[in-house]
């Protein structure tokens, strides 16, 4: 009896230390998918909290201005600045259009995209509200465009689990362009190797642009089938690859040049956005509310279904369940119902609330055309 006392205050010493590091160890950047409820509970009371703001409107002015301008210079980073994946944030936070430490708000995302690269209001919320709601706070409302992560495999607890963009798996996926798959180890940073042959490509003509892109996300894929034996290529991923393909010349190229269909991107240009998160001098947006251009046409190259390796290198399966192409509401009702649900199976409280609201977000970014029914994993408010 006593000992088992003892045993039990020990217990609930240790257990409330190990909370107390939990807690002070956890950024507040932190995706909070996976904790259990108990460590949820800790941390969620001791988080700042505030509340998901407001999606920003379209621009007023939405034309082509010169966004590399003296209130933007670029700078080197600095200890513990973080980022990611995608070139297109880095290089707003190197300029500050974004947070230089490379953590930022949704509205800030948003707001920051659009001013800086004049990326379209539906498809800045729609992949926005998607890589905040997998790899963000949601009690914070923050999202690091970079992030530690877990390793694959790993099941380490709770505080090793940070989140961030560069999390493999929820955003970040397999044959991207300039970054390797995961299963290959550094899953953001440039890989050279890889942009050698981006620029190999390019090199019949010089400039990267709407044919060399569709050739190259293809022989991306067909690399990743041969190479990578946990190549994945389903869902929300199955999407941004193809979207992504398309914004190295939508948007990383001059303004001033109106057709857009046709526009190229040098290397030297694409080096200082790749690689070093840097806009060229004298750099202007494009010339008006942008998409990915170009989209259907470099899926219609070379068309694929979603599918993953399921045994094994060469062995890409077609998974019906995923969305396709022509069906971007599965693949927002398999983000929202699945992965979401998956990440947050059971949420109480304000995380409840926030997601509710984020998702409603997410929802808002969905193209009118396409009709997409809205789903509530969740309930309502
Ligand atoms: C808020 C909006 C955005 C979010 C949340 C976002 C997020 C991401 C993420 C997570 C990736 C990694 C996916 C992967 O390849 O595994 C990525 C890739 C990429 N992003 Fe963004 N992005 C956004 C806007 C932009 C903009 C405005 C641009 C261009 C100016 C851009 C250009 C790219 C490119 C080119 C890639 C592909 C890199 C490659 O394949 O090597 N993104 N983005
Ligand atoms: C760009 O701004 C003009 C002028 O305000 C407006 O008429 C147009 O609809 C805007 N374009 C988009 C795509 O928002
Ligand atoms: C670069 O990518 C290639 C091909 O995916 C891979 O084999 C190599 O290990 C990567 N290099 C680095 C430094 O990550
Ligand atoms: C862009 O150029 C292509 C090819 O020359 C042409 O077919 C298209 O109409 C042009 N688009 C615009 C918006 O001028
Ligand atoms: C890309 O550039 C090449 C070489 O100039 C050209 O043949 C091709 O038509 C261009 N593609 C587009 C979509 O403009
Ligand atoms: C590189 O970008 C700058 C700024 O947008 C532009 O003026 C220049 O023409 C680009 N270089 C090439 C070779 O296209
Ligand atoms: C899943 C995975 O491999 N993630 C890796 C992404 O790249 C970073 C930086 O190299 C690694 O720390 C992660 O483990």
């Amino acid at each position: 009896m006593r000992l088992n006392r003892s045993f039990l205050s020990l217990f609930a010493i240790l257990s409330t230390l190990t909370s107390l590091s939990l807690t002070f160890a956890f950024p507040s950047y932190g995706s909070l998918s996976g904790l259990s409820e108990r460590d949820l509970d800790t941390i969620i009371t001791r988080l700042p909290q505030v509340a998901p703001g407001t999606p920003p409107a379209p621009l007023k002015f939405n034309g082509t201005k010169l966004v590399h301008d003296r209130d933007h210079p670029w700078t080197s980073l600095r200890k513990g600045d973080m980022r990611g994946p995608c070139p297109g944030l880095n290089t707003l936070a190197s300029h500050g259009y974004l947070p230089r430490d490379g953590v930022a708000t949704p509205a800030q995302l948003i707001q920051a995209v659009q001013e800086g690269f004049n990326m379209e209001n539906g498809i800045a919320r729609f992949v926005t509200y998607a890589a905040h709601l997998v790899d963000g706070n949601l009690v914070t409302d923050l999202v690091s465009i970079g992030g530690k992560t877990r390793k694959t495999g790993d099941d380490t607890p709770a505080p090793a689990i940070i989140g961030g963009m560069n999390t493999h798996g929820t955003f970040e996926g397999d044959a991207s362009l300039t970054r390797a798959d995961a299963f290959f180890g550094d899953n953001h940073s440039l890989n050279q190797t890889l942009f050698d042959q981006a620029s190999e490509h390019c090199t019949h003509w010089g400039l990267y642009n709407m044919t060399v892109a569709a050739e190259l996300r293809y022989h991306r894929i067909q690399e990743s089938i041969a190479t990578n034996p946990q190549f994945d290529f389903r869902h929300l991923r199955f999407f941004t690859a193809y979207a992504e393909a398309t914004f190295a010349y939508t948007f990383f190229v001059d303004g001033r040049i109106s057709n857009r269909t046709t526009a190229g991107l040098d290397m030297t240009n694409a080096t200082l956005f790749f690689r070093d998160s840097k806009f060229p001098r004298d750099f202007w947006r494009p010339p008006f509310p942008t998409g990915p251009i170009g989209f259907n046409e470099i899926a219609q190259a070379h068309p694929m279904v979603p599918g993953r390796n399921v045994q094994g290198i060469n062995s890409f399966t077609h998974d019906p369940s995923s969305g396709d192409l022509t069906d971007l509401c599965l693949i927002y009702n398999h983000l929202a119902n699945v992965v979401v649900r998956g990440l947050y199976p059971n949420p109480k409280g304000v995380l409840r609330k926030n997601l509710i609201i984020n998702l409603g977000h997410l929802y808002s970014g969905t193209p009118k055309q396409s009709g997409c029914e809205e789903v509530f994993p969740y309930g309502k408010l």
